[in-house]
């Protein structure tokens, strides 16, 4: 597991769990004092608005190798309260121990959702990562994050690992959420195992919004294959939640399978140093490409409240 270079030469997806004896996670979980992990474009600024909520569109391409299967990105989409958006990203790693990477992504998620009108997550998405990790049982790990949205404009946001969130506000981002990993491609992850990391580790943010303001969120398989300035493109392009999700989900999965294509990921291998062997170089070869992997994107418009017509419609993928 250790050994990763030829992967990134090859520039497969094939992320790393966390090396550790397999030991069962203590089931006595106890959500306690929360660990703030701010980011500076946090904002405390608060003035009177209209009520706002989001609609939404979602979009899942999985890896082409794990397609009959699904892939092992899981999601969902709720329209409680201002609205509540959630990616889980299972670590593939796993399949080397003969476990679906799915099983843990999806019941990370299933428990999310069921948990969002939960009392004593009283609408804390950070909160909702721990309830969530703590009633998940499946042996596996995964990558989280989770955006909730009060009707005020505040978006609660928690990540653990590297999912992402951009906020686009006239042709700009104005927020981005800034990944969570141990080294290159062995990201923060929710585990079934103890070494992982807890809610606790989560990056926590508010983000103060506007009506007009679009949100994307999505799996390493955006990130990795698409550019922020594509992403602005596209949505103000489309300035519609649906059918940005599918573009941008296209565009990601075009890009995860063109060799040739100078991808975030490449960029960012190259960064960390890796890159084509010596001789290569020396023919000025470089290491490109795009990263096949389940590819998820959530897009969220926020809408005036009143535009939003069905508040307990609620979506799972
Ligand atoms: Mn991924």
């Amino acid at each position: 597991m250790a050994n990763v270079t030829p992967r990134f030469i090859m520039l497969q997806c094939y992320r790393l769990l966390l090396h550790c004896p397999p030991t069962p996670r203590s089931t006595a979980l106890r959500i306690r004092a929360i660990t703030k992990r701010s980011c500076s474009a946090c904002s405390s600024s608060h003035q009177f608005r209209a009520e706002v909520s989001i609609s939404f569109g979602t979009h899942l391409i999985p890896h082409p190798s794990k397609a009959d299967r699904g892939g092992e990105d899981a999601f969902f989409v709720s329209n409680y309260n201002g609205g509540v958006l959630a990616i889980a990203d299972g670590v593939s790693g796993w399949a080397v121990r003969n476990v679906n990477p799915a099983l843990f992504s999806q019941e990370l998620m299933s428990n999310a959702s069921y948990l969002v009108m939960d009392n004593e997550v009283n609408y804390n998405p950070q909160i909702l990562l721990g309830k969530a990790h703590a009633a998940t049982y499946s042996i596996g790990s995964a990558t989280a994050i989770v955006a909730m949205l009060e009707k005020n404009g505040t978006l609660k946001v928690a990540n653990v690992g590297d999912c992402g969130l951009r906020v686009l506000r006239k042709g700009q981002v104005i927020f981005s959420t800034t990944p969570q990993e141990h080294y290159f491609d062995c990201p923060y992850q929710l585990s079934s195992e103890i070494i992982g990391q807890s809610y606790r580790d989560a990056m926590v943010c508010n983000v103060e919004l506007l009506e007009g303001d679009m949100i994307v969120m999505g799996s390493d398989g955006l990130f990795d294959n698409v550019f922020d300035h594509e992403i602005v493109s596209i949505v103000s392009r489309f300035n519609n939640a649906i059918e940005a999700a599918k573009a941008l989900a296209d565009l990601a999965s075009n890009h995860s399978m063109d060799a040739n294509f100078d991808s975030p990921y490449s960029l960012e291998a190259r960064n960390k140093g890796f890159d084509v062997p010596f001789w290569k170089k020396i023919l000025g070869k470089k290491l490109i490409g795009g990263k096949p992997d389940d590819i998820t994107v959530i897009v969220g418009q926020v809408v005036s409240s009143s535009d939003n017509s069905d508040p307990s419609e609620a979506s799972q993928g």
